[in-house]
């Protein structure tokens, strides 16, 4: 297995975010992805390669050009404390520092180079993307996401094949469905925190299937908030066999890690013993697999997760 990591991404360190019109302490830090990385190397998990650079078209493919110079330029702004733009912005949970858009790009790039190598006949990439990126919209950040890594990951794949997207983060990945909607070669499908509870609230709903030639091409599976890892596991099926449906000759993971009970800011009500599970059902697919890191926001924990699962996962 490939693990492609820079660590570009400390350049990125908001503080707080702001919740219910108050500062709260950033959950999205550069300690997670740190622990990470370090956990990986230590059990010798796979060898690990800087990004490569790729060509801005390829965010241009997912992202306006407005809002991409929008963020180089507004992230080179240093007031001195984290900087909230009222402008092509979602929600309160996307802070930028002077680094924001330099950590973005480069968090893109380990995408792409992790896609890049599945071209080259590997077979498992990780990619250890920060910041994450799956509530990044055309043209707005959100949900701690600035550039959607997946998205972009999947539209480069899709040049070269059937690209199918998995999302298993704890939050509805609002930004790479709507990347997709309308699309039947890149299909979509998610399991996530019912959003009437839980972030981001407006989407990630089962009747949300696509739109022209993308309906059916999207599906969703909100989750009650007391899952269990066995309630879990079956509905994971279910998602998988509509993947296997769609013989997909790529497939993207967008691994969040924050399902965790422990999780702070998410948790349904899985155990540790539940990462390697997950894994090992996704592999039977046989695909060529790209895993991107999302979300997860236990530090302590995280670590252990990442590595647990992908040493589970058995390249396709
Ligand atoms: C990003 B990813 C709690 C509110 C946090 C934003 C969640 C963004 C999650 N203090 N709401 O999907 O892990
Ligand atoms: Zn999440």
């Amino acid at each position: 297995m490939r693990i492609i990591y820079s660590d570009t991404h400390k350049l990125h360190n908001p503080r707080f975010e702001i919740y219910d019109g108050k500062k709260t302490p950033m959950p999205e830090i550069a300690k997670r992805a740190e622990g990470v990385i370090k956990e990986l190397a230590l059990r010798r998990l796979g060898q690990i390669q800087a990004p490569a650079a790729f060509n801005i078209s390829n965010i241009y493919a997912v992202h306006s050009r407005q809002y991409v110079n929008f963020l180089r330029r507004s992230s080179n702004i240093d007031a001195g404390e984290d900087f909230y733009p009222s402008y092509f912005i979602s929600d309160t949970y996307a802070p930028l520092t002077k680094g924001t858009f330099q950590a973005s790009i480069q968090a893109v790039n380990c995408a792409l180079t992790g896609a890049n190598c599945l071209l080259n006949g590997e077979t498992l990439v990780y990619s250890l993307c920060r910041p994450p990126g799956h509530h990044a919209e055309h043209s707005s950040m959100g949900g701690y996401c600035y550039f959607n890594n997946a998205a972009i990951a999947a539209n480069f794949l899709s040049t070269h094949g059937r690209v199918a997207i998995l999302d298993i983060d704890f939050h509805h990945g609002n930004g790479t469905q709507s990347a997709f909607y309308n699309r039947d070669d890149v299909l979509f499908v998610s399991l996530h925190a019912d959003p009437k509870r839980r972030y981001p609230y407006t989407s990630g709903f089962t009747q949300e299937n696509g739109v022209g030639q993308g309906y059916g091409y999207n599906i969703n599976f909100p989750l009650k908030l007391s899952t269990s890892d066995e309630e879990y596991l079956q509905i994971l099926e279910s998602a998988i066999a509509e993947i296997r449906l769609f013989e997909p000759d790529f497939l993207v993971v967008s691994a969040g890690f924050d399902t965790f009970e422990g999780d702070p800011i998410g948790g349904l009500k899985l155990t540790l013993s539940v990462y390697p599970k997950i894994a090992a059902a996704i592999s039977n697919l046989n695909c060529r697999t790209i895993i991107i890191q999302e979300g997860g926001y236990n530090t302590e924990q995280l670590p252990h997760m990442v590595a647990d699962f992908l040493q589970s996962f058995q390249p396709g």
